[in-house]
């Protein structure tokens, strides 16, 4: 159909090139006129506030969606979402929701960085009653689902679906909780495991980490089997024991029992505890985290000959290393904005919808795009918080230090953990080569002998040798950084299906219209680590770090994770338990993951 065009066009060529240079002349005059008027229109339409106003509006809409594209909202077709849907908003529903998670809180999980093998610590014993508490509260859940116990404590539960040819998709949480710091316990407004209901909130240990995602979880499958929901697709749960340890006793070995059923890629993604939502420049974002730091806790030992501390030598084995750490803070990872981060398409989402952002700062994070002058500007801004430097950069903490045994003897050891969190474009392999650099003058200025990681850096040799400086794991428990999960393009069908899944739930929730758009998804960088360190090999790079928790409700009042008074708004468990019961059923419908 197009070729006749390409003809005719080609065809007026030859007519152009023979015309004489007068009618050229005429012609140019012609056109120089007509363009002159065009500007004189255009400038005085340009110039009228409302329309100016109306192209910008236009431009800008543009210019938002290629800074953060958005997804549409994705409403369950079956019917059961609305009726589900309504009883969430009961207040005899709300009752129940209240006891789920109270009764949750009320068995004390804490895990210990300490934790001895499960046959050998007797404080592994909770988590049997926490089993017990869920087979109680959860009955349809447990004579539904098959479940398997991992490493005696860990939960691997299936709901199997209807239609083995659709990939299954992996739901995680974890049951542990970080301990109560005894000194702190009667600072609580409510004793950290009363699970507590003030009318608004429910208090306690746990009741935000990571319990309300596990209950939420188990509550929407509860109430949809309740309403008689069958799956087409496969919904397998995996709720480790340990997450705020290691994860060794839990999420790893999950991960091994998971990937023997379920093999490689097995799962079409993975949603575990994560990003929430939040308000940022006046405009309201739900954030999953699509990608992990990594890992590496540095020991730094150093040697040096002991001796009778009556005749010191100028330095000893803890004054060495103490200038050794003064060289690491002195000499910080470098950040540096890089278009490739993360943070950057977070900050691309609050540029493109964020209603107050200041507009030097738009324009730095527009403009950054193509100008390395604007990039430059950009970092300046946001780095002089550390906040944002350890969304992007690789951070280094001196966390612990050992060194001496008596007052009155030489140290002939001393060391230090140096804890860091690898960004998502360095490895630990980089962060090694740089810590070592960072102290090989040094190294050689004390004559110690230095060897990192097993490779000999510099030797001093005697009689100048004085003593060694040795590199090494601390705990064996380094970490790459995560695979980036897709947020555009063909492969970014879960974060889109997670997308859709977001905005519907979210204008249910507040009787919002409901393929309308209020609230943006953005792609984020999360602060720590999650069970999913273990369960990269279980999808292709699709993992979304994100359980749908309102931190808006919370209304000024910090959450207390990890700390005193963690607490929960009875609203915001309500919401989530309405965001899994969509992402179910969007998710068992879906041909697209
Ligand atoms: C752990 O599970 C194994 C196998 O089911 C069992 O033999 C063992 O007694 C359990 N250990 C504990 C401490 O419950
Ligand atoms: C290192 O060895 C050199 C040569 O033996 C010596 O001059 C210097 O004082 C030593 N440095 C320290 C800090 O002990
Ligand atoms: C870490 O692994 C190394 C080498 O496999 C081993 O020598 C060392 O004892 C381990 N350290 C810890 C704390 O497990
Ligand atoms: C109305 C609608 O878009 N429903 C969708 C919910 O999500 C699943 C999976 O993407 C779709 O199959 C449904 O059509
Ligand atoms: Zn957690």
């Amino acid at each position: 159909m197009s070729l006749p065009i390409q003809a005719e066009k080609v065809g007026t060529l030859p007519y152009s090139a023979l015309a004489s240079p007068e009618t050229n002349k005429k012609r140019g005059f012609r056109r120089l006129m007509l363009c002159i008027g065009i500007l004189i229109v255009v400038h005085a339409f340009t110039s009228i506030d409302c329309c100016k106003e109306y192209l910008r509006s236009i431009y800008r809409k543009r210019e938002n969606e290629q800074l953060c594209s958005q997804y549409d909202v994705l409403i369950p077709d079956n019917p059961l979402w609305k009726t589900v849907g309504d009883s969430i908003g009961t207040e005899e529903f709300k009752g129940r929701a209240v006891d789920w998670l109270s009764g949750a809180i009320r068995v004390p999980t804490e895990s210990y960085d300490d934790l001895g093998p499960i046959s050998e610590d007797p404080r592994w014993q909770t988590f049997g009653q926490f089993h017990d508490y869920l087979t109680k509260a959860f009955p349809l859940v447990h004579s539904t689902l098959s479940l398997t116990k991992i490493n005696n404590y860990s939960l691997l539960y299936q709901w199997t679906g209807t239609d083995s040819s659709l990939k299954p998709v992996l739901l995680a949480a974890h049951q542990d909780v970080v301990p109560v710091e005894p000194r702190t316990a009667t600072e609580w407004s409510y004793p950290p495991y009363s699970g507590h209901f003030d009318g608004t909130r429910i208090w306690g240990r746990g009741a935000s980490d990571d319990k309300s995602g596990l209950i939420g979880l188990l509550s929407a499958i509860e109430i949809l089997l309740e309403g008689g929901f069958e799956p087409e697709r496969t919904f397998v749960l995996a709720f480790g024991c340990d997450e705020e340890a290691s994860g060794h006793f839990g999420a790893q070995q999950l991960a091994k029992a998971m990937l023997e059923i379920y093999g490689r890629n097995g799962f079409a993604f993975i949603v575990d505890e994560g990003g929430d939502i939040s308000e940022h420049y006046g405009t309201v974002f739900a954030a999953p985290g699509v990608a992990e730091k990594g890992y590496l806790d540095l020991r730094v030992d150093v040697t040096s000959p002991g001796g009778h501390s009556s005749i010191p030598p100028t330095h000893t084995s803890i004054g060495i290393l103490s200038r050794l750490l003064v060289e690491f803070e002195n000499n910080p990872f470098p950040v540096e904005m890089s278009t490739n981060s993360v943070f950057y398409g977070t900050l691309q989402c609050y540029a493109g919808y964020g209603k107050t952002i200041p507009s030097n700062l738009r324009k730095a994070i527009v403009r950054s795009a193509y100008s390395k002058k604007a990039l430059k500007r950009l970092s300046d801004m946001l780095f002089m918080n550390p906040a944002n430097v350890a969304l992007v950069g690789t951070t280094r903490a001196i966390d612990l230090i050992q060194g001496g045994v008596k007052s009155n003897a030489l140290p002939e050891q001393a060391y230090a953990v140096v804890n860091h969190r690898v960004s998502t474009l360095s490895s630990v392999a980089e962060v090694i080569e740089r810590d070592t650099d960072t102290l090989k003058a040094l190294a050689g200025t004390f004559n110690l002998t230095f060897i990192s990681f097993g490779e000999t850096i510099s030797d001093a040799e005697a009689p100048r040798a004085y003593g060694s400086l040795i590199f090494s794991d601390a705990f064996n428990n380094s970490l790459a950084p995560a695979p980036v999960t897709p947020t555009s393009g063909s492969k970014a069908r879960a974060y889109e299906l997670l997308s859709g899944t977001i905005q519907a739930t979210y204008n249910a929730h507040r009787g919002l219209e409901h393929d309308s758009h209020n609230i943006v998804v953005a792609p984020a960088m999360p602060a720590g680590n999650t069970d999913t360190r273990y369960y990269w090999d279980l999808s292709d790079g699709q993992i979304l770090r994100y359980n749908h928790r309102n931190s808006i409700a919370f209304k000024n009042m910090a959450s207390g994770v990890h700390t005193v008074d963690e607490n929960l708004p009875i609203d915001a468990l309500l919401e989530m338990i309405r965001f899994f019961t969509t992402l179910i059923l969007n998710t068992s419908e879906s041909r697209r993951v």
